[in-house]
C-alpha cells in the first residue's frame, strides 16, 4: 500500500513512522510512505498556504489554490483522499480497516481554523477526527491513522502481534490480563486463570470483559446490541 501525506509540518513524521512494526513493513515494501510539504506547491515569494476568512471571524484558513495543485499531481485514479479535521467523522477500527484495502491513500493535514470549504467539496473522499478535541495541527491525527492503517496490511503483523488484533473484534473492552508471577506485591492472580480449566477461563474473561466495557463504555454496549454502527 502507498500513502502520500501533505502536510506543512513532515519533520514531525520522521521519529513515530521510523520506529518498529511501520519500519519493517516500509524496509519490506508493504508500505510506501511519502511525506509532501505543502508549500511546495505555493507560487509567491512568501509561500502562502493560509488567508482570512470571507465574512469575518478568527483565525485563518488554508486557502485552495495550492492543495488543489499538489492533490492533483499526487493524485491518480484509485487514490483515495482523506481530510484531517476535528470537523471529520470519527475515526475508529472499523474505518481502518476499510481505508486498508485501498491501494494508494492521500492523507491531507490542515491547521489554522480549516480548510476552505472548496476543498471538502470537490477534492476529498473523507473527512476523518481521531476525537473530540482540537490539535495545533494534523499531523499526529495522520500518524494515528497511518499507524492503525499499516498493521491491517497483510504481513505487517508477525503471527504473535496478529493475536492483538482480536482485542477489538468482539467490539468489547479486552479482559484483564496477567503474567507472571503469580503473585507480585502481594497483588494475586485471579485463581481461574491458574486453574487450567479452559470453559471457566472463557467464562470469566468474557464477563470482565463485559464488566469493563460496561463501566467504561457503554456507548459500545448499546452499539453491538441494537446492531447500528
Ligand atoms: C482543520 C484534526 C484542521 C480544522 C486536526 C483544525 C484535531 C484533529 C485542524 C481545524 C486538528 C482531530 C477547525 C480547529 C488542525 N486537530 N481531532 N487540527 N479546526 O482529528
Amino acid at each position: 500500500m502507498k500513502i502520500d501525506v501533505l502536510t506543512l509540518f513532515p519533520a514531525m513524521f520522521a521519529g513515530p513512522l521510523d520506529e518498529s512494526i511501520i519500519k519493517r513493513a516500509r524496509k519490506a515494501g508493504l508500505l510506501e510512505l511519502q511525506l509532501h510539504q505543502l508549500r511546495d506547491w505555493t507560487h509567491d515569494r512568501h509561500k502562502t498556504v493560509d488567508d482570512r476568512p470571507f465574512g469575518g471571524g478568527p483565525g485563518m484558513l488554508l486557502k485552495p489554490e495550492p492543495i488543489f495543485e499538489a492533490v492533483e499531481q499526487l493524485a491518480g485514479e484509485k487514490t483515495f483522499v482523506v481530510l484531517m479535521s476535528p470537523s471529520g467523522r470519527a475515526f475508529n477500527q472499523h474505518i481502518a480497516a476499510e481505508l486498508a484495502r485501498h491501494e494508494h491513500l492521500l492523507l491531507v493535514t490542515g491547521h489554522y481554523e480549516g480548510f476552505d470549504e472548496r476543498i471538502r467539496e470537490r477534492l476529498a473522499d473523507d473527512e476523518l477526527s481521531i476525537g473530540d478535541y482540537v490539535l495545533t495541527n494534523g499531523a499526529l491525527p495522520a500518524m494515528v491513522v497511518i499507524d492503525a492503517v499499516a498493521r491491517l496490511i497483510p504481513g505487517v503483523l508477525g503471527d504473535d502481534e496478529s493475536a492483538a488484533q482480536e482485542s477489538f473484534s468482539t467490539g468489547l473492552l479486552e479482559y484483564p490480563q496477567y503474567t507472571r508471577p503469580a503473585e507480585f506485591r502481594g497483588m494475586r492472580v485471579p485463581d481461574v486463570l491458574l486453574s487450567g480449566n479452559h470453559a471457566e477461563i472463557e467464562k470469566w474473561r468474557a464477563e470482565q470483559a463485559h464488566l469493563r466495557t460496561q463501566e467504561r463504555r457503554p456507548d459500545l454496549i448499546r452499539r453491538r446490541t441494537t446492531g447500528h454502527e
